[in-house]
């Protein structure tokens, strides 16, 4: 056939037109070399993929997973990429695996060689390293690479080793090292680890690889959960195999949900935001000054059909699940997903029958603790629709008339209240302090403070503060248990209430009654505000924190980065020596103790524990209502930036969070108490502040 179609080949590795096929194991006169064929790796055909090494505190520990890639096809899942090369040194391989079973024999015979020699001496992870760069970078010079990366690693005179090899030679020794798609993604986490605990223990280094080859396997569409580790310490190496990672991919049907919700919900925001006209300031400031109505033409927001499910989780990856679920910012969480609290969750009627099949598949029994929260809202108007407007006890009262009514009370009691606005709002308006002492013209004497309206919606915290500066300023000097308590605590202190932190946020609640953070715009327009509760200098950017400005836990740019934050913070240092900060929040029935940003207790937990609980007894006394104690992460969840604990951080000793009623997942509505509790509400709050006065030294 060669005479008949000259020398030009029509394709290799086949039959010549018109010939048969030749089985393995023919003699072919015409060899490769004759018809030019050059085999080299330009692209590989079965590869592994990442590759880390991660030394601990006397080794190092080298993993990869066992899945070969065929192109795109996970075809052989069984395949080894770390190999025992002798008593103090392992390597790891990424790329071509026929290269790499090249590389392997030619180490395997020098590694017999050397034993052959018996002279004592073997290969340091040193000397491999530097063998195998020179050998990688020849091949790369004679255009002939293999195609793999290297992970060298072991124990030279009591120390770890770990060096990388690319297949151009390019070099560099690390104590953590990850390649592949793991250089991306496994790097920053082994990095962090080795930089927190460089010292870290066998355990650790394996718990932390675990760790990282599970992200791998759910981040890159080439890996595994079935993986295989060398371990070299001074005592020989190691390898075990396989490892299989515990993974669950049940909440992958949500990936598509996810999209599909942020998206909607999204340009929902839009439409719905555009409409909103900011309400303008009052300008009257006089006693009897006409309160005004608050329901101006503000377009309100409807939750028709909106449904509040309460849920437990039980593990990790329910906790997963619902941390992506809370990223659609129509899907509002009342508390963050924690596995020791219910979290109730308020769902959009589009998406509940999606959510709450979800929910089945993810074996989260969910209750509908609210068939229809616009219903609640909507009896709450009625409710204190008619209520005068300055009754702060039987109503809740908007924007305009709470200034107005910290303006009369400041004047009617103007020996006892100095009002101060300590800042303006992102949208200018007066962050109000009332300080309430026993004769504003004495001497400074040792603060309190107690914050209120920081999340706006969460409209019982001001009724508190309001309540709590009504019954001090009427009660101090009077005969009878409760005057006896006001004075006992106007005596021993200074009281500052910041009754409205948040005075854009709560304004906006008359739009949108579920509004928690500010209103500062951020760069996505139709997702507006930062949560004050997360902005605060205390391990921001932490957990329980977002920096999604979607997001109702969204941190701000930097910390302290809000007037409404930097406001407070002025006022509390100008107020010099402060013993107790009280951040009011709602709801769930809780006195939180710092701190919140991680599992960190204060050093004087203990002794602030018991003050608290005394004081939870000294509230209960009043209705019989019950608040748990404890350590914010321990009780309800982590969160970072708090204003609380802010300021146990800069010295304010007796630093606590309330979490007012109702408690969680009780059935009732949540941050929309109804009219008639605000009166028990105040009492009962009233005697745990007299409680911490009694208790804390002056
Ligand atoms: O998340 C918050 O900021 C507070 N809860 S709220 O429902 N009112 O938003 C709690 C802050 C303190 N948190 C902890 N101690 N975990
Ligand atoms: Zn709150």
């Amino acid at each position: 056939m060669e005479a008949t179609f000259g020398s030009t080949e029509f394709w290799r590795n086949g039959p010549q037109p018109g010939a048969l096929y030749k089985f393995p194991g023919h003699v072919n006169t015409t060899q490769a070399s004759q018809i030019g064929a050059a085999k080299r790796t330009l692209a590989p055909t079965v590869t592994g993929t990442s590759v880390l090494g991660l030394c601990f505190d006397g080794g190092v520990i080298i993993a990869a997973d066992m899945l070969g890639s065929y192109g795109a096809l996970a075809r052989y899942r069984n395949l080894s990429r770390v190999m025992k090369v002798n008593d103090s040194a392992a390597i790891g391989i990424s790329g071509d695996y026929a290269d790499y079973q090249f590389m392997k024999s030619v180490i395997e015979q020098r590694v017999i060689d050397e034993e052959c020699l018996n002279d004592g001496f073997q290969y340091t992870p040193k000397s491999l390293f530097s063998w195998m760069t020179r050998v990688l970078y020849n091949r790369r010079s004679n255009f002939n690479p293999l195609w793999n990366t290297f992970i060298v690693g072991g124990v030279q005179n009591g120390e770890p080793f770990l060096g990388y090899i690319d297949k151009i030679g390019v070099a560099y020794n690390d104590p953590t090292i990850a390649s592949g798609y793991g250089a991306y993604i496994a790097a920053p986490l082994l990095r962090d680890a080795f930089e927190a605990n460089p010292k870290m223990s066998l355990a650790e280094a394996e718990k932390k690889i675990d760790e990282c080859m599970k992200v791998l396997y759910y981040r890159d569409a080439r890996s595994l959960n079935k993986y295989e580790v060398a371990i070299v310490t001074k005592d020989g190496t190691m390898i075990k195999s396989p490892i299989v990672s515990e993974t669950n991919w049940e909440v992958a049907h949500m990936i598509k949900h996810f999209a599909l919700c942020f998206g909607q919900a999204l340009s929902l925001e839009l439409s719905g935001m555009a409409t909103v006209a900011a309400p303008m300031l009052l300008s009257v400031l006089l006693i009897g000054a006409v309160y005004a109505n608050p329901e101006n033409s503000q377009a309100r927001k409807s939750f028709k059909g909106y449904q509040v499910l309460s849920v437990r989780a039980e593990n990790e990856m329910q906790i997963e699940y619902l941390n992506l679920l809370q990223q659609g910012p129509e899907i509002d969480f009342f508390q963050i997903p924690s596995l020791v609290q219910r979290t109730d969750i308020l769902v959009p009627p589009t998406k509940l029958k999606e959510i709450k099949k979800s929910l089945r598949k993810m074996r989260m029994p969910y209750e509908v603790i609210n068939q229809d929260i616009e219903t609640t809202i909507e009896r709450e108007r009625q409710q204190i629709r008619g209520k005068a407007a300055n009754d702060i006890w039987t109503n809740y009262l908007m924007w305009e008339n709470f200034e107005l009514w910290l303006q009369e009370r400041s004047q009617s009691y103007s020996n006892m209240i100095q009002l101060k606005s300590i800042g303006k709002s992102r949208e200018g308006k007066d962050i109000w302090q009332v300080k309430v002492a026993a004769n504003v013209n004495d001497a400074k004497k040792p603060a309190m403070y107690v914050e209120c309206l920081a999340h706006a919606r969460e409209w019982i915290t001001g009724s508190v503060c309001l309540g709590s500066i009504d019954i001090l300023t009427t009660n101090y000097g009077k005969s009878g248990s409760l005057g006896d308590q006001a004075t006992l605590m106007l005596n021993k202190f200074d009281w500052y209430f910041i009754p409205m932190m948040n005075p854009d946020g709560y304004n906006f609640t008359k739009v949108n009654r579920l509004w928690r953070k500010n209103r500062k715009s951020n760069v996505v327009s139709s997702c507006p505000g930062v949560d004050l509760n997360r902005n605060f200098a205390a391990d921001w950017g932490g957990a329980g924190s977002s920096s999604n400005w979607c997001s109702d836990t969204y941190r701000g740019d930097s910390a302290n980065s809000e007037p409404e934050a930097q406001a407070v913070i002025a006022a509390v240092a100008e107020a010099g020596d402060v013993r107790s900060y009280l951040s009011i929040h709602s709801y769930s029935q809780l006195l939180l103790v710092p701190h919140a940003y991680a599992a960190i207790k204060a050093p004087d937990y203990n002794e602030l524990k018991n003050v608290g609980d005394i004081a939870m007894l000294a509230l209960r006394q009043v209705n019989g209502v019950n608040f748990q104690v404890g350590h914010g992460p321990e009780i309800l969840y982590a969160a970072s930036g708090g204003a609380f604990d802010y300021f146990k951080l800069n010295g304010v000793k007796y630093s606590y969070v309330y979490e007012l009623r109702p408690s969680s997942g009780s059935g009732t509505d949540g941050f929309i108490l109804p009219a008639s509790q605000i009166d028990p509400s105040i009492w009962e709050t009233f005697a745990s502040f007299f409680s911490f006065a009694d208790q804390i030294p002056a």
